[in-house]
Protein backbone atom coordinates (compact mmCIF):
# COMPACT_ATOMS: atom_id res chain seq x y z
CA UNK A 1 0.00 0.00 0.00
CA UNK A 2 1.28 3.34 -0.93
CA UNK A 3 -0.15 6.85 0.05
CA UNK A 4 -1.28 8.70 -3.19
CA UNK A 5 0.64 12.00 -3.24
CA UNK A 6 -0.71 13.36 -6.69
CA UNK A 7 -4.02 13.58 -7.62
CA UNK A 8 -5.42 12.83 -11.39
CA UNK A 9 -5.25 16.69 -12.73
CA UNK A 10 -9.26 15.98 -14.18
CA UNK A 11 -10.11 17.73 -10.48
CA UNK A 12 -8.59 20.53 -11.42
CA UNK A 13 -10.51 20.59 -14.62
CA UNK A 14 -13.69 20.27 -12.90
CA UNK A 15 -12.57 23.36 -10.36
CA UNK A 16 -12.21 25.62 -13.41
CA UNK A 17 -15.55 24.38 -14.56
CA UNK A 18 -17.27 27.58 -13.46
CA UNK A 19 -14.78 29.96 -15.66
CA UNK A 20 -14.31 28.08 -18.25
CA UNK A 21 -18.18 27.68 -18.62
CA UNK A 22 -18.61 31.31 -19.38
CA UNK A 23 -17.29 31.00 -22.72
CA UNK A 24 -19.52 27.97 -23.58
CA UNK A 25 -22.88 29.93 -21.89
CA UNK A 26 -21.76 33.03 -24.67
CA UNK A 27 -21.43 29.90 -27.47
CA UNK A 28 -25.28 28.58 -26.35
CA UNK A 29 -26.52 32.09 -26.09
CA UNK A 30 -25.38 32.67 -30.37
CA UNK A 31 -26.88 29.71 -30.89
CA UNK A 32 -30.10 30.47 -29.65
CA UNK A 33 -30.33 27.87 -26.68
CA UNK A 34 -32.34 29.05 -23.91
CA UNK A 35 -31.06 29.64 -20.69
CA UNK A 36 -32.67 29.19 -17.32
CA UNK A 37 -30.80 30.25 -14.14
CA UNK A 38 -31.70 28.57 -10.59
CA UNK A 39 -31.31 29.62 -7.38
CA UNK A 40 -32.18 26.28 -5.55
CA UNK A 41 -32.37 22.27 -5.30
CA UNK A 42 -36.18 22.18 -5.51
CA UNK A 43 -36.36 23.71 -9.22
CA UNK A 44 -37.07 20.74 -11.29
CA UNK A 45 -34.26 21.01 -13.48
CA UNK A 46 -36.13 17.93 -15.85
CA UNK A 47 -38.52 20.88 -16.94
CA UNK A 48 -36.01 23.60 -18.81
CA UNK A 49 -33.91 20.45 -20.20
CA UNK A 50 -37.00 18.85 -21.40
CA UNK A 51 -36.92 21.87 -24.01
CA UNK A 52 -33.26 21.82 -24.59
CA UNK A 53 -32.28 24.73 -22.94
CA UNK A 54 -29.69 24.85 -20.63
CA UNK A 55 -30.25 24.95 -16.89
CA UNK A 56 -27.63 27.17 -14.48
CA UNK A 57 -27.32 27.54 -10.59
CA UNK A 58 -26.80 31.03 -9.83
CA UNK A 59 -26.05 30.73 -6.74
CA UNK A 60 -22.77 33.01 -5.73
CA UNK A 61 -20.51 32.35 -3.50
CA UNK A 62 -17.92 35.67 -3.11
CA UNK A 63 -18.48 38.47 -1.35
CA UNK A 64 -17.33 40.52 -4.57
CA UNK A 65 -20.63 42.33 -5.03
CA UNK A 66 -22.65 42.29 -1.30
CA UNK A 67 -21.57 46.14 -0.81
CA UNK A 68 -23.57 46.72 -3.77
CA UNK A 69 -26.35 44.37 -2.49
CA UNK A 70 -26.42 46.06 0.79
CA UNK A 71 -27.54 49.27 -0.96
CA UNK A 72 -30.27 47.43 -1.74
CA UNK A 73 -30.61 44.26 1.34
CA UNK A 74 -30.12 44.49 4.91
CA UNK A 75 -26.61 44.04 5.90
CA UNK A 76 -28.13 41.74 7.84
CA UNK A 77 -28.73 39.03 5.95
CA UNK A 78 -27.58 35.38 4.24
CA UNK A 79 -24.62 36.42 2.46
CA UNK A 80 -25.76 33.82 -0.18
CA UNK A 81 -29.21 36.03 -0.68
CA UNK A 82 -26.96 39.39 -0.81
CA UNK A 83 -24.18 38.05 -3.08
CA UNK A 84 -26.39 36.42 -5.74
CA UNK A 85 -28.27 39.74 -5.44
CA UNK A 86 -25.41 41.53 -5.81
CA UNK A 87 -24.17 39.46 -9.23
CA UNK A 88 -27.18 40.05 -10.40
CA UNK A 89 -27.47 43.22 -10.35
CA UNK A 90 -24.13 44.29 -11.19
CA UNK A 91 -24.13 42.26 -14.10
CA UNK A 92 -20.67 40.80 -13.01
CA UNK A 93 -21.80 37.12 -13.08
CA UNK A 94 -21.95 35.87 -16.61
CA UNK A 95 -23.98 33.24 -15.89
CA UNK A 96 -27.18 35.50 -14.75
CA UNK A 97 -26.53 37.83 -17.47
CA UNK A 98 -27.24 35.50 -20.00
CA UNK A 99 -30.16 33.73 -18.17
CA UNK A 100 -33.54 34.30 -20.06
CA UNK A 101 -35.53 33.67 -16.72
CA UNK A 102 -34.90 33.69 -13.40
CA UNK A 103 -36.30 30.61 -11.40
CA UNK A 104 -36.75 30.93 -7.71
CA UNK A 105 -39.35 28.90 -4.84
CA UNK A 106 -40.55 30.48 -1.99
CA UNK A 107 -37.90 28.76 0.63
CA UNK A 108 -36.26 31.37 3.11
CA UNK A 109 -38.27 34.40 3.57
CA UNK A 110 -35.08 36.13 2.52
CA UNK A 111 -34.82 34.50 -0.75
CA UNK A 112 -38.50 35.06 -1.43
CA UNK A 113 -38.23 39.00 -0.26
CA UNK A 114 -35.07 39.37 -2.64
CA UNK A 115 -36.71 38.24 -5.34
CA UNK A 116 -39.29 40.38 -5.71
CA UNK A 117 -36.29 43.08 -6.37
CA UNK A 118 -34.57 41.37 -8.56
CA UNK A 119 -37.49 41.21 -10.66
CA UNK A 120 -37.06 44.52 -11.26
CA UNK A 121 -34.00 43.70 -14.00
CA UNK A 122 -34.68 40.29 -14.55
CA UNK A 123 -37.84 38.14 -15.84
CA UNK A 124 -38.22 36.62 -12.42
CA UNK A 125 -40.66 32.98 -12.10
CA UNK A 126 -41.30 32.37 -8.28
CA UNK A 127 -42.21 28.76 -7.36
CA UNK A 128 -44.75 28.32 -4.56
CA UNK A 129 -43.18 26.05 -2.41
CA UNK A 130 -44.74 24.38 0.28
CA UNK A 131 -43.54 24.54 3.82
CA UNK A 132 -44.31 21.04 4.55
CA UNK A 133 -43.96 17.54 3.06
CA UNK A 134 -46.53 16.58 5.08
CA UNK A 135 -50.55 15.81 3.72
CA UNK A 136 -51.63 15.83 0.22
CA UNK A 137 -52.56 19.32 -0.27
CA UNK A 138 -48.46 19.81 -0.28
CA UNK A 139 -48.07 17.66 -2.58
CA UNK A 140 -50.86 19.01 -4.78
CA UNK A 141 -49.95 22.44 -4.27
CA UNK A 142 -46.07 21.40 -5.22
CA UNK A 143 -47.44 19.09 -8.35
CA UNK A 144 -49.59 21.99 -9.63
CA UNK A 145 -46.60 24.58 -9.56
CA UNK A 146 -44.62 22.22 -11.67
CA UNK A 147 -47.16 22.21 -13.83
CA UNK A 148 -47.16 25.74 -14.01
CA UNK A 149 -43.29 26.11 -14.31
CA UNK A 150 -43.86 23.95 -17.97
CA UNK A 151 -46.74 26.27 -19.07
CA UNK A 152 -44.49 29.60 -18.29
CA UNK A 153 -41.64 27.91 -20.31
CA UNK A 154 -43.84 26.70 -22.83
CA UNK A 155 -45.10 30.56 -23.23
CA UNK A 156 -42.25 32.29 -22.81
CA UNK A 157 -39.86 30.61 -25.54
CA UNK A 158 -42.82 29.61 -27.53
CA UNK A 159 -42.38 26.11 -27.65
CA UNK A 160 -44.04 22.63 -26.61
CA UNK A 161 -42.72 20.71 -23.63
CA UNK A 162 -44.16 16.73 -24.27
CA UNK A 163 -44.33 14.37 -21.67
CA UNK A 164 -42.29 12.10 -23.94
CA UNK A 165 -39.49 14.79 -23.73
CA UNK A 166 -40.10 14.88 -19.64
CA UNK A 167 -39.62 11.39 -19.17
CA UNK A 168 -36.36 11.53 -21.54
CA UNK A 169 -35.31 14.45 -19.21
CA UNK A 170 -35.81 11.97 -16.21
CA UNK A 171 -33.10 9.69 -17.65
CA UNK A 172 -30.37 11.48 -18.50
CA UNK A 173 -31.09 13.37 -14.86
CA UNK A 174 -31.03 10.52 -13.26
CA UNK A 175 -28.34 8.95 -15.08
CA UNK A 176 -26.05 12.18 -14.16
CA UNK A 177 -27.14 12.07 -10.73
CA UNK A 178 -26.16 8.32 -10.54
CA UNK A 179 -22.63 9.14 -12.04
CA UNK A 180 -22.13 12.12 -9.26
CA UNK A 181 -23.60 9.35 -6.51
CA UNK A 182 -21.21 6.64 -7.93
CA UNK A 183 -18.27 9.25 -7.23
CA UNK A 184 -18.92 10.21 -4.20
CA UNK A 185 -19.52 7.34 -2.42
CA UNK A 186 -15.95 6.91 -2.92
CA UNK A 187 -16.28 8.50 0.20
CA UNK A 188 -17.45 5.02 2.21
CA UNK A 189 -13.49 4.14 1.39
CA UNK A 190 -11.76 3.33 4.50
CA UNK A 191 -8.73 4.68 4.42
CA UNK A 192 -9.97 7.06 2.21
CA UNK A 193 -8.96 7.36 -1.56
CA UNK A 194 -9.78 11.48 -2.00
CA UNK A 195 -9.88 14.08 -0.11
CA UNK A 196 -12.97 16.00 0.23
CA UNK A 197 -11.67 19.06 -1.21
CA UNK A 198 -11.78 17.25 -4.20
CA UNK A 199 -14.88 15.78 -4.04
CA UNK A 200 -16.26 19.13 -3.71
CA UNK A 201 -14.38 20.72 -6.92
CA UNK A 202 -16.48 17.67 -9.19
CA UNK A 203 -20.04 18.01 -7.41
CA UNK A 204 -19.29 21.88 -7.48
CA UNK A 205 -17.90 22.23 -10.83
CA UNK A 206 -20.36 19.38 -12.85
CA UNK A 207 -22.98 21.76 -12.26
CA UNK A 208 -21.51 24.04 -14.90
CA UNK A 209 -21.11 21.80 -17.22
CA UNK A 210 -23.79 22.10 -19.89
CA UNK A 211 -23.12 19.25 -22.06
CA UNK A 212 -24.28 16.31 -20.00
CA UNK A 213 -23.62 13.36 -21.66
CA UNK A 214 -19.92 14.38 -21.80
CA UNK A 215 -20.27 15.53 -17.58
CA UNK A 216 -21.64 11.93 -17.00
CA UNK A 217 -18.83 9.85 -19.21
CA UNK A 218 -16.04 12.42 -17.57
CA UNK A 219 -17.62 11.87 -13.76
CA UNK A 220 -17.55 7.99 -14.59
CA UNK A 221 -14.25 7.62 -15.92
CA UNK A 222 -12.91 9.64 -13.03
CA UNK A 223 -14.74 7.06 -10.90
CA UNK A 224 -13.21 4.29 -12.33
CA UNK A 225 -9.87 5.75 -12.39
CA UNK A 226 -9.48 6.31 -8.70
CA UNK A 227 -11.07 2.90 -7.90
CA UNK A 228 -8.50 1.30 -9.94
CA UNK A 229 -5.73 3.04 -8.42
CA UNK A 230 -7.21 2.65 -5.25
CA UNK A 231 -7.42 -1.22 -5.57
CA UNK A 232 -3.59 -0.86 -6.78
CA UNK A 233 -2.96 0.31 -3.16
CA UNK A 234 -2.95 3.96 -3.76
CA UNK A 235 -4.39 5.78 -0.76
CA UNK A 236 -4.64 8.53 1.62
CA UNK A 237 -3.98 8.51 5.37
CA UNK A 238 -6.59 7.26 7.76
CA UNK A 239 -7.93 10.49 9.30
CA UNK A 240 -10.98 11.29 11.66
CA UNK A 241 -13.82 10.83 9.18
CA UNK A 242 -16.09 13.80 9.04
CA UNK A 243 -19.48 14.85 7.27
CA UNK A 244 -20.45 18.02 6.32
CA UNK A 245 -24.23 19.19 6.93
CA UNK A 246 -25.76 22.80 6.70
CA UNK A 247 -26.19 25.32 4.16
CA UNK A 248 -24.88 25.20 0.78
CA UNK A 249 -21.06 25.59 0.25
CA UNK A 250 -18.82 26.20 -2.17
CA UNK A 251 -16.08 28.87 -3.47
CA UNK A 252 -14.93 30.98 -0.37
CA UNK A 253 -16.51 28.89 1.73
CA UNK A 254 -14.62 25.72 0.76
CA UNK A 255 -12.67 27.20 3.51
CA UNK A 256 -14.71 25.00 5.84
CA UNK A 257 -13.38 21.95 3.68
CA UNK A 258 -9.73 23.21 3.73
CA UNK A 259 -10.00 23.86 7.66
CA UNK A 260 -10.54 20.30 8.47
CA UNK A 261 -8.53 18.76 6.15
CA UNK A 262 -5.44 20.71 7.07
CA UNK A 263 -6.41 20.46 10.64
CA UNK A 264 -5.98 16.62 10.40
CA UNK A 265 -9.17 15.24 9.20
CA UNK A 266 -10.82 13.71 5.66
CA UNK A 267 -14.51 15.26 4.53
CA UNK A 268 -15.86 12.01 3.48
CA UNK A 269 -19.76 13.09 2.88
CA UNK A 270 -21.71 16.16 1.97
CA UNK A 271 -25.21 16.18 3.33
CA UNK A 272 -25.51 19.85 2.06
CA UNK A 273 -27.11 21.02 -1.48
CA UNK A 274 -24.21 21.21 -3.13
CA UNK A 275 -23.97 17.14 -2.47
CA UNK A 276 -26.40 14.49 -1.42
CA UNK A 277 -29.25 16.58 -0.76
CA UNK A 278 -29.66 17.50 -4.25
CA UNK A 279 -28.12 14.15 -5.53
CA UNK A 280 -29.17 10.84 -3.81
CA UNK A 281 -32.65 10.51 -4.71
CA UNK A 282 -33.84 9.65 -8.27
CA UNK A 283 -36.77 10.64 -9.93
CA UNK A 284 -39.37 7.81 -10.62
CA UNK A 285 -39.02 6.34 -13.92
CA UNK A 286 -42.22 4.18 -13.27
CA UNK A 287 -44.61 6.32 -12.89
CA UNK A 288 -47.05 6.96 -15.87
CA UNK A 289 -47.44 10.55 -14.06
CA UNK A 290 -44.37 12.92 -14.83
CA UNK A 291 -45.46 15.56 -12.64
CA UNK A 292 -46.55 13.21 -10.12
CA UNK A 293 -42.86 11.97 -10.00
CA UNK A 294 -41.03 15.05 -10.22
CA UNK A 295 -43.17 16.44 -7.30
CA UNK A 296 -41.95 13.27 -5.37
CA UNK A 297 -38.76 13.66 -5.64
CA UNK A 298 -38.19 17.71 -5.13
CA UNK A 299 -40.46 17.47 -2.54
CA UNK A 300 -38.89 15.14 -0.53
CA UNK A 301 -35.70 17.27 0.21
CA UNK A 302 -34.46 17.49 3.54
CA UNK A 303 -34.21 21.28 3.49
CA UNK A 304 -34.55 23.61 6.79
CA UNK A 305 -37.14 25.48 4.75
CA UNK A 306 -39.35 22.62 5.46
CA UNK A 307 -41.27 21.85 8.74
CA UNK A 308 -40.80 19.30 10.48
CA UNK A 309 -37.31 18.14 8.56
CA UNK A 310 -37.27 14.57 9.00
CA UNK A 311 -35.91 13.66 5.76
CA UNK A 312 -32.19 15.57 6.26
CA UNK A 313 -32.42 12.89 9.74
CA UNK A 314 -33.02 10.05 7.81
CA UNK A 315 -30.08 11.40 5.21
CA UNK A 316 -27.64 11.61 8.11
CA UNK A 317 -28.83 8.67 9.82
CA UNK A 318 -27.89 6.73 6.64
CA UNK A 319 -24.75 8.49 5.76
CA UNK A 320 -23.36 8.47 9.52
CA UNK A 321 -23.48 4.94 9.32
CA UNK A 322 -22.79 4.45 5.28
CA UNK A 323 -19.52 6.20 5.31
CA UNK A 324 -18.46 5.54 8.69
CA UNK A 325 -18.35 9.35 10.03
CA UNK A 326 -16.40 10.10 13.20
CA UNK A 327 -17.75 13.69 13.53
CA UNK A 328 -20.39 16.20 11.81
CA UNK A 329 -19.85 19.98 10.95
CA UNK A 330 -22.91 21.51 10.85
CA UNK A 331 -22.27 24.62 8.79
CA UNK A 332 -24.31 27.71 9.02
CA UNK A 333 -24.13 30.93 7.20
CA UNK A 334 -24.59 33.91 8.58
CA UNK A 335 -28.16 34.92 9.46
CA UNK A 336 -30.03 32.02 8.03
CA UNK A 337 -32.37 31.12 10.42
CA UNK A 338 -33.94 28.35 9.48
CA UNK A 339 -30.31 26.54 9.71
CA UNK A 340 -29.47 28.05 12.45
CA UNK A 341 -32.82 26.65 14.54
CA UNK A 342 -32.43 23.35 13.18
CA UNK A 343 -28.69 23.31 14.80
CA UNK A 344 -30.33 22.28 17.63
CA UNK A 345 -32.13 19.11 15.92
CA UNK A 346 -29.50 17.96 14.65
CA UNK A 347 -27.20 18.34 17.61
CA UNK A 348 -29.44 16.12 19.40
CA UNK A 349 -29.42 13.43 16.77
CA UNK A 350 -25.55 13.56 16.19
CA UNK A 351 -24.39 13.75 20.01
CA UNK A 352 -27.99 11.27 21.36
CA UNK A 353 -28.74 8.79 18.57
CA UNK A 354 -25.59 8.51 16.54
CA UNK A 355 -22.95 9.05 19.62
CA UNK A 356 -20.25 10.89 17.60
CA UNK A 357 -19.16 14.80 18.12
CA UNK A 358 -21.01 17.48 16.42
CA UNK A 359 -19.92 20.72 15.88
CA UNK A 360 -21.79 23.95 14.41
CA UNK A 361 -20.20 27.11 12.90
CA UNK A 362 -21.42 30.13 11.68
CA UNK A 363 -19.63 31.77 8.51
CA UNK A 364 -19.87 34.15 5.53
CA UNK A 365 -18.22 34.63 2.42
CA UNK A 366 -15.35 36.62 3.71
CA UNK A 367 -11.86 35.60 4.38
CA UNK A 368 -11.47 37.20 8.00
CA UNK A 369 -12.52 33.85 10.07
CA UNK A 370 -10.32 31.52 8.05
CA UNK A 371 -7.58 31.44 11.80
CA UNK A 372 -10.58 30.98 13.92
CA UNK A 373 -11.98 28.20 11.50
CA UNK A 374 -8.68 26.48 11.76
CA UNK A 375 -8.50 27.15 16.21
CA UNK A 376 -11.86 25.57 15.71
CA UNK A 377 -11.40 22.59 13.82
CA UNK A 378 -8.32 21.67 15.09
CA UNK A 379 -9.63 21.36 18.47
CA UNK A 380 -12.51 19.60 17.11
CA UNK A 381 -10.56 17.04 15.63
CA UNK A 382 -8.37 16.35 18.77
CA UNK A 383 -11.66 15.29 20.37
CA UNK A 384 -12.66 12.93 18.02
S1 LIG B 1 -32.95 23.36 -0.87
S2 LIG B 1 -30.55 24.76 1.34
S3 LIG B 1 -30.61 25.62 -2.14
S4 LIG B 1 -33.22 26.76 0.07
S5 LIG B 1 -28.47 29.73 3.39
S6 LIG B 1 -30.61 31.37 1.11
S7 LIG B 1 -31.90 28.88 3.36
S8 LIG B 1 -30.89 32.08 4.51
S9 LIG B 1 -29.76 28.16 0.28
FE1 LIG B 1 -31.01 26.48 -0.05
FE2 LIG B 1 -32.78 25.44 -1.68
FE3 LIG B 1 -32.76 24.74 0.87
FE4 LIG B 1 -30.84 23.93 -0.74
FE5 LIG B 1 -31.96 31.07 2.85
FE6 LIG B 1 -30.34 29.89 4.55
FE7 LIG B 1 -29.39 31.70 2.91
FE8 LIG B 1 -30.20 29.37 1.98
Amino acid sequence: MELRKELPEIFEEFAEARRNGFMLAKDLKEKNVPMVGTFCTYMPQELPLAMGAAVVSLCATSDETIGEAEKDLPRNLCPLIKSSYGFGKTDKCPYFYFSDIVVGETTCDGKKKMYEYMGEYKDVHVMQLPNTQIGQDSFNLWKNEIIKLKDILEEKFDTKITEDHIKSAINLKNRERTALKNFYALGKLDPPAITGGDILKVLYGSTFKFDREQSIKEVEALTQKITEEYNEGKVLERKPRILITGCPIGGVTEKVVKAIEDNGANVVFFENCMGAKAIEDLVSEEKEDVYEALAEKYLSIGCSCMTPNDNRIKMLDRAIDEYKVDGVVDVILQACHTYAIETLNIKRFVNGSKDIPYMSIETDYSTSDIGQLNTRMAAFVEMI
